[in-house]
Order: C-alpha cells, then sequence, then structure tokens
C-alpha cells in the first residue's frame, strides 16, 4: 500500500501535473497563431534563437548545479558506505493488542510469532501464505497505516515485521524475503537457530543510483544450507527459484498499483475491499476508516499514473498485469510440473500467490483470472495452502 509514503508524494506529483497542464497548451497555441504570418515567424525564430541560447546555458547551469548538490550531500555520507547496522533485539514484547491468532493445528515448530502487517499489503501476503503453507502458527497485529501506532517501537518503518521469540529477548526481523529466507533456513535444520542465522542477513549502507545513502539487507534471496552438500541439479533449481523470487519482488509487484488504482471508481472499490479484509471496521474508529478510504483512494488514483510510467507499464495496464503473469506461466509450462518446484510448490509460488492474493477482491485480478490461464495453478496454490501441505516435509525436531 505504501500510503503514507505515496501520500508524501503527492504534492510533488500535483505540482508536476500543473506544469504539464499549464505548459502544453500555451506552447501550441502560440505556434498555431504566430504560423500564419512570415514576419511573426521570423520573430519567433529570432525570439527562441534567443531562448535557446539563453536557456542552453541556463539549463547546463542548473543541471551541473544540481548534481554539484546531489554530490555535496552525498559526500557527507560517503564515510557510512559499508557500515553494518547494529542488530536490535528487545527485551521485553512491545505492549501492543494482537488483532487475532492463526493457530495451525499441524504446527510441530516451537516458533513463537508475530506478524505486525497491513492485511492486503503484497509483502504481508507473502509472508503470511509462506507460514500458512508450512502450517506454522502465529499472532498477527493489524497495524494502523495512517498512525502506525503499533510499530512505534520499531526503528524500521514498513510492514511486514516479524518478531520472534528468542532465548535472550524478542528479536524483530525486517524485510519479508528475509523473513522467509530465514525461517525456511531455519525450517530445513532447526539446529540453526534464528539468532545465529540473522548474522548472515546484514542491513549494509550503500549509495543508490540517486546517490541516496540507504541500508540494503544481504542475501535476502539465499537460504543458508550450512553444510548440507547439494547435487548440481539440486543447485539449478535453487538459482531459478532465487531468480523467481527476486523477479515476484521487482516486477511483478510494480504491476500492480496502477492496475488496482487504474480508474477513481476501481480505486474506490479497491479500498473498500482492503477495509473490508483487513477488517478496519473493528480495529479502527469510523472516522479514521473513512479517511483511509478516501483520501486513500484519490492520492493512490492520482499517483497510479505515475507508477505506470515509473515502471514502464503499458498504456493499456492490464496488459502489462497479463504479460507478467503469463511470463511466470509460460515459465512453468516449460518445466513440464504442476508449480515451478515441481510436483509440490518452492518458495517462488509461494511469494507470486502471496502478491497476487493481495489484489483478490479486485477486478483487475478478475480480469487477469478471464484473461490469463492463471486459475489452474491458482487454484492448485489454495489448496496447498489451505491444507498446509508444506507441513508434511518438515522433519519433526
Ligand atoms: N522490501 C520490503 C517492502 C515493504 C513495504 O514496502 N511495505 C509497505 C507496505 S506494502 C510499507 O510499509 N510502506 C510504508 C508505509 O506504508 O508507510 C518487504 O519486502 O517487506
Ligand atoms: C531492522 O531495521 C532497524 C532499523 O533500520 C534496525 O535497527 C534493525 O537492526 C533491523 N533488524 C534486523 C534484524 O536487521
Ligand atoms: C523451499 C523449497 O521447497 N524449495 C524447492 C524449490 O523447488 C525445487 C525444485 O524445483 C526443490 O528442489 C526445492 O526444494
Amino acid at each position: 500500500m505504501l500510503i503514507l509514503q505515496r501520500l508524501s508524494n503527492l504534492s510533488r506529483n500535483l505540482n508536476s501535473f500543473k506544469n504539464i497542464i499549464q505548459k502544453c497548451p500555451k506552447r501550441n497555441e502560440s505556434f498555431l497563431s504566430t504560423s500564419k504570418s512570415a514576419s511573426t515567424l521570423k520573430t519567433v525564430l529570432k525570439a527562441s534563437l534567443i531562448g535557446v541560447s539563453i536557456g542552453f546555458p541556463v539549463g547546463v547551469v542548473i543541471t551541473t548545479g544540481y548534481s554539484w548538490y546531489i554530490n555535496k550531500e552525498a559526500s557527507k555520507t560517503y564515510h557510512l558506505q559499508g557500515k553494518v547496522k547494529e542488530i536490535e533485539i528487545l527485551e521485553e514484547k512491545p505492549p501492543v493488542t494482537i488483532s487475532r491468532k492463526v493457530i495451525s493445528p499441524v504446527d510441530t515448530t516451537d516458533l513463537k510469532l508475530t506478524l505486525f502487517q497491513y492485511q492486503t499489503c503484497p509483502f504481508c501476503c507473502k509472508v503470511r501464505v509462506f507460514l500458512d503453507y508450512y502450517g506454522i502458527s502465529y499472532d498477527i497485529v493489524e497495524v494502523d497505516p495512517v498512525l502506525r501506532r503499533e510499530i512505534s517501537w520499531s526503528s524500521y518503518k514498513k510492514v511486514p515485521i516479524l518478531l520472534t521469540q528468542v532465548e535472550s529477548g524478542y528479536q524483530p526481523l525486517n524485510d519479508s524475503s528475509m523473513i522467509i529466507s530465514l525461517i525456511a533456513s531455519h525450517l530445513r535444520d532447526r539446529s540453526q537457530k534464528i539468532n545465529d542465522l540473522i548474522e548472515y542477513y546484514p542491513s549494509i549502507a550503500m549509495h543508490d543510483d540517486n546517490q541516496k545513502l540507504k541500508y540494503e539487507i544481504m542475501n535476502k534471496y539465499f537460504l543458508m544450507y550450512k553444510d548440507a552438500s547439494l547435487s548440481v541439479e539440486n543447485t539449478d533449481n535453487i538459482i531459478e527459484e532465487r531468480k523467481w523470487r527476486k523477479w515476484a519482488d521487482d516486477v511483478l509487484v510494480h504491476t500492480l498499483s496502477p492496475n488496482v488504482y487504474r480508474t477513481f471508481d476501481e480505486a474506490y472499490q479497491t479500498f473498500n475491499w482492503f477495509s473490508k479484509v483487513g477488517k478496519w471496521e473493528q480495529y479502527f474508529p469510523t472516522w479514521e476508516r473513512l479517511i483511509m478510504i478516501n483520501v486513500g483512494a484519490t492520492a493512490m488514483w492520482m499517483i497510479s499514473k505515475r507508477l505506470k510510467k515509473r515502471h514502464n507499464l503499458k498504456d493499456d495496464v492490464r496488459q502489462s498485469l497479463y504479460d507478467e503473469i503469463n511470463k511466470w506461466l509460460h515459465a512453468i509450462k516449460i518445466r513440464g510440473s504442476t508449480f515451478m518446484g515441481g510436483e509440490k510448490p518452492n518458495l517462488s509460488d509461494l511469494a507470486v500467490y502471496g502478491i497476487l492474493k493481495s489484489i483478490e477482491g479486485c477486478s483487475a485480478f478478475k480480469d487477469a483470472l478471464d484473461n490469463t490461464k492463471l486459475s489452474t495453478w491458482y487454484d492448485a496454490m489454495v489448496k496447498e495452502i489451505e491444507t498446509h501441505s508444506g507441513s508434511k516435509y518438515l522433519t519433526v525436531k
């Protein structure tokens, strides 16, 4: 949902809209009305030559100045490059009310987990699907996407956050893909404790393409196989699984927003569905829920246009969604099996399913079912998750 983050971008968006609306028609008007007479044309040409000769250096100065400024800002943080973020651990459980408990009858792990989430955030859906598939019990805390008081104890400000009980206290885990890789590594070999595994997923400071300092979680798509020797065939499968997990986060997920907020009506319907399945009525006061729906729908509808451009979606955004889904289905077809993981789902099946599940109640999802062959794989996944079929493969220990 990224609501707040996008809301804060809203004013910037509005500004660029205003620029487009104000600039384009004016330019066309003046061109049409002056092209009739040769002398005015000459004047215009001369004026625009002057315009160009002034505009070009001004442009160069502005661009150089801007990148000088960006580099100057970046230079203040270059000494932080490569810095490893210290891992925070809590002594006490944060005082929050559990929204609901998911109790699995087949849970053989002794994991004590609390998931801080938005019900329809694709990254949170991914984590829930993973836990449900393996039949692991967990508590859920539904976070208010506007005020986010429920995660005020955390310096990491996104969801999902998975709070795990460990010997020395409560260990929060930050990112959906890291959470899944870490817990999956633990499930393969329970002698690898959460506290030990966390060392393999450090957050390291780096500068991105825009010279902005950010922390990147290392190895987030990697499982830790410690000492296990793997066959070449297994290695191939692992690489494929990793590739599609990354694709789910980097590509598939970006087709969602422009689709579910495509028109104002669709955005409004989408937020009403969020409210329903997120049980906003139950968890949040009415005024807060109405703000979330109305402001959210309006903002996202406007912002989705920009997201469409940023992620290079087609003008008909549905087509981009179908294209990506077809890419996925085609790759499974080539493998000649029900799932990417073969006869049983692997982590990439779980990730793609989780992400698509986050839009289940939107018309974009219905359209995707009608216009692609998604349903065969999707229905098979629904069954796997509902029956916690992954629990069969967990060794009791
Ligand atoms: N890479 C993170 C992304 C998580 C993320 O972007 N979460 C969104 C919700 S979908 C969020 O919490 N954004 C901040 C906000 O909404 O204020 C993950 O995979 O967990
Ligand atoms: C989660 O993020 C916070 C804030 O960036 C950081 O302090 C903490 O150590 C991170 N936790 C893990 C397990 O990486
Ligand atoms: C975690 C998991 O179940 N991974 C599986 C992914 O799929 C391959 C087969 O393609 C299996 O070998 C992995 O065990």
